[in-house]
């Protein structure tokens, strides 16, 4: 018999003390069925997320869920290395990710978890430009220009592409567990570059089509100048695969490290 996989939820948050505690509601008795451990990540922000998040585990007891700080700002890629870290050094057999700003639902993904296709891949992304997938109070505009770049980034990983770095995904520990990801950007380019890293290393990556909102969130993508930068990246690696090995941070750092807040515990 396969024994249970251990899986675990991590949600970066800066700066979303209004989102954060609608998605920590999500988590209800169905979702947290599936993981282990649930970890708030919070990444040093400087509004009340931290107090949102305390006020709202003091009336909602939920022993799965962690509150830690990250040492340093680390941005969302730097985040996202930072609970990599840990669900390998804990044992985790797959990672799960949720943006703590309540655009998407983790509800969407459990026909996927139910139905254990993720046990057949490296990685599931949730995919917003897909057939199936549902968007809300985005522009056409800026739909359009997402399109554009999964094809961009298609012709270059020679794949389908349906989403360059949504805020809903799963990564089993098996892929993560060398590290390729470390010189990644640390900021919200760091999933363009592991779209990259999948045709390079020859991941198996799938896409799962999920819901996506924009209501009261404000987006920190600087759109042009990032759109830009995005597109330098995808053809320097057409160019020449091997840049792929480059340090890519304007800060490189040894280690992504967190302490549970309220205690001196350091977690990595
Ligand atoms: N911008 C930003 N977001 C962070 C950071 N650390 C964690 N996050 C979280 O990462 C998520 C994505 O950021 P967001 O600016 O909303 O980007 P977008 O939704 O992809 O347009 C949000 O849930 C943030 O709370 C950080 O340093 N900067
Ligand atoms: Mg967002």
């Amino acid at each position: 018999m396969k024994k249970q996989d251990r899986m675990m939820l991590f949600i970066p948050a800066y700066n979303c003390e209004k989102q954060i505690v609608r998605v920590l509601a999500q988590l209800d008795e169905q979702v947290c069925e599936y993981f282990e451990e649930i970890l708030v990540v919070n990444n040093r922000s400087t509004d009340n997320t931290e107090g949102a998040v305390l006020k709202y585990l003091a009336e909602n007891p939920n022993d799965k869920i962690i509150l830690v700080r990250n040492d340093e700002n680390y941005g969302l890629g730097g985040s996202q290395k930072m609970a990599f870290g840990y669900a390998v050094d804990h044992g985790y057999d797959y990672v799960c990710m949720l943006h703590g700003d309540d655009q998407g639902n983790i509800h969407d993904f459990l026909p996927m978890l139910k139905k254990g296709i993720y046990q057949r891949h490296d990685c599931v992304l949730g995919a917003r430009f897909m057939r199936g997938s549902k968007l809300e109070g985005y522009s056409l505009f800026r739909t359009f220009g997402n399109v554009v770049y999964d094809f961009i980034f298609a012709f270059v990983t020679r794949q389908r592409i349906f989403d360059l770095g949504s805020g809903l995904n799963l990564y089993s520990t098996k892929m993560l567990k060398n590290k390729f990801y470390q010189k990644f950007p640390d900021n919200l380019m760091f999933n363009y570059v592991m779209i990259l890293a999948s045709h390079y290393y020859q991941h198996d990556i799938i896409f799962y089509p999920v819901s996506w909102r924009e209501d009261d969130q404000v987006s920190n993508v600087k759109m042009a100048s990032q759109a830009v930068k995005v597109l330098n990246m995808a053809f320097a690696y057409l160019a020449n695969k091997e840049v792929i090995l480059d340090e890519y941070r304007d800060t490189p750092r040894e280690a992504y490290t967190c302490k549970v807040v309220g205690e001196d515990k350091e977690l990595l």
